[in-house]
């Protein structure tokens, strides 16, 4: 079978005459994902980069002229040897003058699946081998989540996977309490390639066992209407209040298990004095958290008993800990898990993003991956992802990061490939001051996205369709041979071959490529993943095998996983690699940083934008900036999935109906979304899934603004991180707080703009 694969699922390419006219769903895959629709229309799409392509202020006049006019000049189409000697000369002025670290190539994003083709490897390959760059630690999912769970779990396992499997939930647990939900929309997607969709079929069968299930979000269609689960419809950010004011009612009532903490955590006590306001004088009570939720006190005491009368499984979506002190809803789940002393125990215990991706919660195998090595950067540099645009405007500063001081580099030159910026970071008007710091910024990417638009030197990168490669992902059970299907778009070339030519202009073709073309390279990853697997027992066919039969199927294991269980059956044997040993309620570790804003346990901090605020905000709504259904991030945005959702061409806001009558919106209506840091045009779609004093508004629409390059122009398609804010979670994980925004929503008025993102620039 010819096979390829995406994030969000395998598919095979049905091609006529050198066009990609379906991706038909993988035939193991029970429940493929709607985004395959999207992909002939992405791929062929008139949005793709045709050739190289040079900003004129930049090719005229050198680099870093006119950085301000990034995102409203035009290009000019060099040939690919005129593109290579400009970025050679570029990179080779930059270390000379400024040194490796003046390069940032922390290059975040989700570029295409496949394990070779990883664009940013291999920018970070070539990188180190002409002595290094500036890149970047953790991610944009769960940074403030990761970091925190490494301090006080040992690992970020937890956080990523893999976690207690579906199986030991759908037999065991009672009740599963949902912070964020499990909105299926997100289990589309994981990242690599991926072979089966699961999620949907998991829970319909403990819907079948008679779980109960209870969410605890802004939204009601964050659980699919067939768990009929009971929806508590806090305030936003209001949970870690909540998680406090349920592990406070089991303690005041004796119901939490001392026998639990006593033996497996470590300064649950002091939490315990914090709990019952012994340190601030402020008891964190469930008629504290009513204040704070709109929860009643009654309901987070019900939501307590029944939780510790039965086996309960807590999961908390990633999306909490995208917000201002978003450590704090991770840490307090953890204690109220430990408090109710069911961690290890099949179907207890805790668990993150089982609603936020797929394969969280798997049956998978451990089984080694084909993965390219990301190389050595001999310089160790590096900023939290998310603090990019801080690093632009404040070279030199000092910040904190996971109890250490570090100090922003000056960047010179900017490289970006396989990843989107102008899509993924929050403030974007901020983000266009930063970005006219650096002298040259160039990507690589098959389309013109507004981070293409935004840059000096842009390169034609070939899709996965494009070129052959290995799809598989940690948390999926099929390896994929993904066989090139359709010829090269335009000029576009493949990342690989690209460094390549350039590491030759530079004498480090054998460092950067081992000597080894693409085709002998996806045998090399392939071996060396077959010879480990083989090591643990596993019988994977030879490469040629594997490539004419299509794919690899890892058998399940019979056994579900339960995380934990090894440390609850022996605390000592299986000691956790925190200082203590055990789970840290109290981190002496993290309380030696000494951050005001990150203590050492779990602890209220009242966000700094929010619905509880003591004064009445001209900005009365929160934000909620959600994954897409309709497309993976600015991924096929131009696609008909993403296209037939649109309201008259806007990204669509959905808002509660009170809210709307209040602002005589209605549906359908075009709105001007805004606060102090910008404005969006969106559509509105009404509904009653929704809290009032929320909105929702999706990323992923091309940002598209009616005056490019000016900042503060309004965006006329609804890219949400317009309106986001950029700041750090805490000292301790600096990661986004993308969540945490307030606007406010009012009916255009003014002349029909169109949305014009999608047409190539002038070149
Ligand atoms: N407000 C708000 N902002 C958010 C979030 C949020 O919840 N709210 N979520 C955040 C999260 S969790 C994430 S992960 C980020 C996602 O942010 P990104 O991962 O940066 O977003 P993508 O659109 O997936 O960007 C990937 C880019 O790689 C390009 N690409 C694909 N294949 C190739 C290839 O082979 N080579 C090259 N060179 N390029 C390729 C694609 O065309 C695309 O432009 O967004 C973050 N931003
Ligand atoms: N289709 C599709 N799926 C995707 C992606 C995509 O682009 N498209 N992106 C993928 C990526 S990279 C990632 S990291 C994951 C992200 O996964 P998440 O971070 O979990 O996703 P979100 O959609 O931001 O949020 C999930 C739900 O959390 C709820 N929520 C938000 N804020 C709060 C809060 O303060 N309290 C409570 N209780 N609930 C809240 C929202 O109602 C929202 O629907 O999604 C992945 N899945
Ligand atoms: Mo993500």
């Amino acid at each position: 079978m010819g096979l390829s694969s995406s994030h969000w699922g395998a598919f095979e390419p049905i091609v006529t005459k050198g066009r990609l006219i379906e991706a038909r769903a993988f035939p193991k895959d029970p429940d493929p994902s709607p985004l395959l629709q999207s992909i002939s229309d992405a791929v062929h799409d008139r949005s793709r980069v045709k050739r190289p392509a040079v900003r004129i202020s930049w090719l005229e006049n050198g680099p870093g002229s006119q950085t301000h006019r990034r995102g409203a000049d035009g290009y000019v189409s060099v040939s690919w040897d005129r593109a290579f000697d400009l970025i050679a000369g570029e990179l080779r002025r930059t270390i000379a003058e400024h040194g490796n670290q003046a390069i940032f190539a922390g290059s975040y994003g989700w570029g295409s699946a496949g394990r070779f083709h990883h664009a940013r490897s291999h920018l970070q390959r070539f990188l180190g081998a002409l002595g290094g760059y500036t890149g970047s630690r953790d991610t944009y999912s769960n940074a403030a989540g990761a970091v925190l769970v490494k301090n006080v779990l040992g690992t970020p396992q937890a956080m990523n996977g893999p976690g207690t499997s579906w199986k030991s939930i759908v037999e065991n647990s009672d009740l599963v309490v949902f912070f964020g939900g499990v909105p299926i929309r997100n289990t589309q997607v994981t990242p690599g390639g991926m072979g089966e969709h699961i999620t949907r079929l998991w829970l319909e069968k403990a819907r079948a066992r008679g779980v109960r299930f209870c969410n605890i979000s802004p939204m009601r269609d964050d659980t699919p209407a067939f768990l009929d689960a009971e929806w508590i419809a806090a305030r936003p950010h209001a949970d870690t209040a909540i998680m406090l004011a349920l592990t406070h009612t089991l303690i005041v009532e004796g119901l939490y298990d001392g026998d639990f903490v006593a033996r497996y955590c470590a300064g649950f006590d002091r939490f315990r004095e914090y709990l019952l306001g012994r340190e601030d004088g402020v008891a964190k009570s469930a008629d504290w958290a009513a204040g704070l939720s709109e929860i009643s006190a009654a309901r987070i005491r019900d939501l307590a008993r029944a939780m510790a009368a039965h086996r309960t499984f807590i999961n908390v979506n990633w999306s909490l800990q995208r917000a201002d002190h978003g450590e704090q809803p991770v840490w307090a789940a953890i204690a109220l898990a430990a408090a109710l002393g069911q961690i290890g125990l099949p179907g207890g215990g805790f668990g993150f993003g089982y609603g936020s991706m797929e394969g969280l919660a798997g049956l998978k195998q451990e089984v080694p991956l084909p993965t390219l090595p990301v190389g050595h950067n001999p310089i160790r540099s590096s900023i939290p992802v998310a603090r990019v645009a801080d690093m632009l405007l404040k070279p030199g500063q000092p910040y904190q990061y996971d109890g250490r001081e570090f100090v922003y580099p000056k960047i010179e030159l900017v490289y970006w490939c396989g990843g989107n910026p102008f899509h993924h970071h929050q403030d974007i008007n901020r983000l266009i001051r930063a970005w006219r710091q650096p002298a040259t910024i160039i990507v690589h990417d098959p389309w013109w996205t507004a981070t293409a638009r935004h840059a000096d030197i842009v390169l034609p990168a070939t899709t996965a369709l494009e070129r052959d490669d290995i799809g598989a992902s940690a948390r999926d059970r099929f390896i994929i041979a993904m066989r090139q299907a359709i010829a090269p778009q335009g000029e576009a070339r493949d990342d690989f071959s690209i460094f390549l030519s350039l590491a030759k202009r530079f004498g480090v073709s054998e460092a950067f490529g081992e000597g080894r073309e693409a085709a002998s390279w996806l045998r090399r990853i392939y071996d060396v993943a077959r010879e480990k697997a083989s090591e643990d027992g596993f019988d994977w066919p030879q490469f040629d095998e594997f490539w004419n039969r299509g794919y690899l199927e890892i058998p399940e294991t019979s056994t579900p996983h339960v995380l934990f269980k090894d440390f609850r059956d022996d605390p000592e044997q299986y000691a956790l690699p925190t200082p203590s040993g055990r789970i840290e309620i109290y981190s002496e570790k993290i309380a030696s940083y000494g951050y005001a804003d990150c203590p050492g346990h779990p602890t209220w901090f009242e966000p700094i934008e929010w619905l509880g605020a003591p004064i009445v905000h001209k900005y009365p709504l929160h934000l909620l900036t959600t994954q897409p259904s309709t497309r993976l991030h600015g991924q096929m945005d131009m696609g008909r999935v993403s296209q037939a959702s649109k309201v008259s061409g806007h990204e669509l806001m959905r808002i509660n109906r009170g809210d709307a009558q209040a602002r005589s919106i209605s549906d359908g209506d075009v709105v001007r979304v805004f606060n102090d840091r910008g404005s969006i045009l969106a559509g509105a779609v009404i509904t009653d899934e929704i809290r009032p004093g929320v909105i929702q508004v999706s990323t992923g629409a091309w940002y598209d603004p009616e005056e490019p390059g000016i900042i503060g122009s309004l965006d006329k398609h609804g890219n949400p991180n317009v309106l986001t804010l950029d700041r750090g979670t805490s000292s301790l994980a600096q990661g986004p707080s993308a969540q945490t925004a307030l606007v406010q929503v009012e009916k255009y008025r003014g002349m029909p703009l169109r949305v014009m993102v999608h047409e190539p620039p002038s070149a």
